[in-house]
């Protein structure tokens, strides 16, 4: 089975950039041993603190959010960081190449109840001109990532990485290293299986409840089929299951705060998990429009999302097309 360094420069990867990757790897590696030890090491449970976004951190993102910085900042390529745990940008060195973005650890709702969660990163070049510790310097459409990918902590601890060249899995194997367990993944284009979270529903917009609704009507409504649900809460654990057998995984645009265009982030969740869905075939957007095409105007920034199995996701935009004009603008989509 090939490393994921041989398998990168067999993909004839920049050094550097896989240099960075073995980085970002070394510390998920770090938070796969803490989150393996649970309750004996004494991570479980909640801090005092909340994040920029006014929620509580758990003692896992703190301790997950130390180690990718801690790892990034003493590898001289990185020239700055944004971390969804952080309020402003972290300035590395000032000759440094690249950006990296991350969710230290997506789904933390999840941890004390064991159930799995993951780190998402996407990497950017540091603009001409600019600094790591610039907010501007960030704001990239996702099209501009070199790289993005996710470490799921499930049973196993699992690599879903793409360079722009495809989507290959890497599993953490017992001697350190991450080892090529799939490679070019593809996501089927139709599926029967939908990932959305019900409780919402009355908050969405009626194109998604629509949408939704003929789902739910399965062989009896007009899709003539029979759909099924699920909804993991964590949306590593999601995206890695429509890689793996297909599905459609939204989080849309609902009206409880109208300054939040839906519950995920952009620069941490939407562009790396479109990059990787685009990679393997799929498809990823507001519901509007792409999300890799938006330009981003602030770093904790959200978006709606939907993404997976690319027949599904045209159908759910198609829901959308009446009203993608009026409503595009008012909600920045
Ligand atoms: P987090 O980054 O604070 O963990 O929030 C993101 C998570 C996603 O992983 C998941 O899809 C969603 O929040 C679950 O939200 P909900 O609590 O509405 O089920
Ligand atoms: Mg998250």
């Amino acid at each position: 089975m090939l490393l994921l360094s041989q398998f990168l420069k067999q993909q004839e990867t920049d050094d550097n950039l896989i240099d960075l990757i073995g980085t970002l790897m070394l510390a998920c590696k770090e938070v796969a041993i803490q989150l393996r030890e649970g309750a004996l090491a004494g991570v479980l449970g909640s801090t005092e603190d909340t994040n920029v976004q006014g929620e509580t951190q758990k003692k896992m993102d703190v301790i997950a959010n130390d180690l990718l910085k801690k790892f990034l900042l003493d590898n001289p390529l990185v020239a700055g960081l944004a971390s969804e745990e952080e309020d402003l940008p972290v300035a590395g060195n000032p000759d440094g190449r690249y950006l990296v973005t991350f969710d230290p650890l997506d789904g933390s709702s999840n941890i004390d109840i064991n159930v799995s969660v993951g780190t998402i990163f996407s990497i950017l070049e540091l603009p001409e001109g600019m600094s790591g510790a610039d907010e501007a310097a960030y704001l990239q459409a996702g099209r501009k990532q070199i790289a993005a990918g996710y470490v799921l902590y499930g049973q196993s601890a699992v690599l879903s990485l793409t360079t722009g060249k495809g989507v290959n899995f890497f599993t953490l194997a017992h001697t350190g290293d991450f080892l090529l367990t799939r490679d070019n993944i593809e996501i089927p284009a139709d599926t029967n299986e939908f990932a959305i979270n019900m409780s919402n529903q009355r908050h969405w917009e009626p194109e998604m409840q629509s949408y939704i609704d003929e789902l739910l009507l399965g062989v009896e409504g007009n899709r003539g089929k029979n759909f099924n649900m699920r909804w993991i809460a964590s949306m590593v654990a999601e995206v890695h299951r429509v890689l793996t057998r297909g599905g459609i995984f939204a989080y849309p645009w609902d009206k409880r705060d109208e300054s939040k265009p839906g519950k995920l982030r952009l620069m941490y969740e939407g562009n790396p998990m479109s990059f990787l869905i685009e990679q393997a075939g799929g498809l990823s957007t507001t519901c509007y429009g792409n999300i890799m095409d938006i330009e981003p105007q602030k770093i904790h920034q959200r978006v709606a999302v939907a993404l997976g199995s690319k027949n599904e996701v045209e159908t759910a935009m198609e829901f959308h097309r009446d009203s993608a004009d009026s409503k595009a603008a008012r909600l920045n989509r």
